[in-house]
């Protein structure tokens, strides 16, 4: 790690960089910047440490600064650069392969490689695409995916995905798509603690009643979910209905996806989403956690008679599958996903969530009766606070929130009305305890405040005046 004294301790001119899925005028005028990550820490410009109860984006499951891991990469750096990843290759992208697939649901045993969640899901959808018209069923051409699913944002998985804000500017999409319903039921459900034990099977039986009958199943290729809905704010199905999912796509030959990257890895308490609800998809995504979040990879992991059909049914000496990518299983982030692994492996961070897990849920519904909260749902250690919605400020309470919690000294993620809380698997008990306890002040702070703590500009005085001291003219 870096030693304090080369860390920067001055903002950056903050005009060139467009932040994504970030307000960017509200950011400059308040910049949150992190200089530093070792542990369950980060730390910001001046020198504060903040705890991370988000693992980053949902991708640094082993926590920061791993030695290992920066080990084999600087290494492999020095050792292979970059060898093209079409036509020809290097070892380690069958190591990682391999390795990868080791790690998988049993089946799930060929491995594709992408750079980040987004292009696993639309590898995984054209590959959907791909194996039905390989097998003579080119008519299998339709997408399914659900309402608050999030699959990244190239144009495949913004398709499928279900998230009306990020879909809204941006056309017409693939054409083919269609969506079946969310299972969050919080009228129902509110305050569950783990998973929901009714209405799976009926709200799954819906894909065959609704859908199916709109479209005819033998038009559907395949039905992408995330096994837990991260981004749309923490959703877990209730009981069965993954199942259901399973048996129903079985009944009428489509392929089921499961998009696990924020699932995979041990969030959930097992390896996989898959393992948690014992469910096995035909096809697996995953990015983020594969190399611990420090160099972009993603794996698309398909059943071994999905590949087998590709190599048997191709005209001989043709390309099986005309995709990839130009950093496809580049050298330094196989080298990564191996050293993660690794430690997965040495340091059991599945059974590590697992254990913690019963800890982590009596901590996060301690904030139950709290001022504003409607609804907290958790799983592995994963946990979502919903609050009440306030008419034409949509956001402003959990955001105001975060930015408490910032000031505080801990990250957590805002999405609409939801708290999200991810933290490294790394995570110890003290440290859940400040995850809540700072959120229960943050909470009745920003709701004792009223209007006033609703309004953004009120937080963060440091790195406002930090921002309008060095960049005058921006502002
Ligand atoms: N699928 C799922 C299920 C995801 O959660 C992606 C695909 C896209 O991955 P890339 O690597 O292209 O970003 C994701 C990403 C949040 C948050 O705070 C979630 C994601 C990304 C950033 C923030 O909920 N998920």
């Amino acid at each position: 790690m870096m030693s304090k004294t080369t860390l920067p301790t001055q903002l950056p001119d903050l005009s060139h960089y467009w932040i994504p899925f970030t307000a960017n005028r509200q950011f400059k005028a308040m910049p949150r910047l992190f200089k530093a990550a070792k542990g369950n820490y980060y730390t910001t410009m001046d020198d504060r440490q903040i705890l991370d109860g988000t693992a980053g984006l949902w991708c640094t499951p082993a926590g920061h600064g791993r030695e290992s891991i920066a080990a084999a990469v600087g290494q492999q750096l020095l050792t292979l650069d970059y060898a093209p990843a079409f036509q020809s290759s290097h070892p380690l992208a069958f190591e990682a392969a391999e390795r990868v697939a080791a790690y998988m649901p049993a089946g799930l045993d060929r491995i594709f490689f992408t750079n980040s969640g987004s292009e696993s899901a639309d590898t995984a959808l054209k590959i959907a695409l791909a194996y039905h018209r390989v097998c003579g069923n080119p008519m299998r051409n339709k997408l399914i995916g659900r309402e608050r699913g999030y699959h990244g944002v190239n144009f495949g998985g913004l398709a499928v995905g279900g998230i009306a804000g990020n879909r809204k500017v941006f056309g017409n999409g693939l054409a083919g798509v269609d969506h079946i319903r969310h299972p969050l039921d919080i009228a129902k459900n509110a305050f569950t603690k783990g998973v929901p034990a009714d209405g799976g099977i009926a709200l799954a039986n819906e894909f065959e009643q609704r859908i199916l009958t709109l479209h005819d199943p033998s038009t559907i290729a395949a039905l992408i979910v995330e096994p837990m809905q991260g981004s749309a704010g923490v959703i877990i199905p209730p009981k069965g209905y993954l199942k259901r999912l399973r048996e129903i796509c079985d009944r009428y030959g489509i392929l089921l996806i499961f998009d696990e990257v924020i699932t995979g890895f041990g969030r959930l308490g097992t390896k996989w989403g898959a393992d948690h609800f014992d469910v096995i998809p035909d096809i697996l995504t995953c990015a983020k956690g594969l190399t611990n979040g420090v160099v972009p990879m993603g794996a698309v992991a398909v059943k071994r008679e999905i590949y087998d059909a590709f190599m048997e049914k191709s005209p001989a000496g043709a390309i099986e599958l005309p995709h990839g990518y130009t950093y496809s299983a580049i050298p330094i982030a196989c080298a990564a996903a191996i050293a993660t692994l690794d430690i997965f492996a040495a340091e059991k961070l599945e059974d590590r969530a697992a254990n913690l897990s019963d800890y982590f849920e009596q901590a996060a519904h301690s904030l139950k009766g709290l001022p504003m909260v409607k609804d907290i749902r958790n799983i592995g250690l994963v946990a979502g606070i919903e609050f009440e919605a306030i008419a034409g400020k949509v956001g402003a309470f959990a955001f105001a929130t975060y930015l408490k919690c910032y000031e505080l000294g801990l990250h957590v993620r805002y999405t609409g009305d939801i708290i999200a809380i991810s933290p490294p698997l790394t995570i110890e008990k003290h440290e859940i305890d400040r995850i809540f306890s700072t959120l229960n002040a943050a909470i009745k702070y920003v709701a004792n405040q009223g209007e006033t703590g609703l309004d953004a500009s009120n937080y963060l005085k440091n790195e406002q005046a930090w921002a309008a001291h060095q960049q005058p003219d921006e502002l």
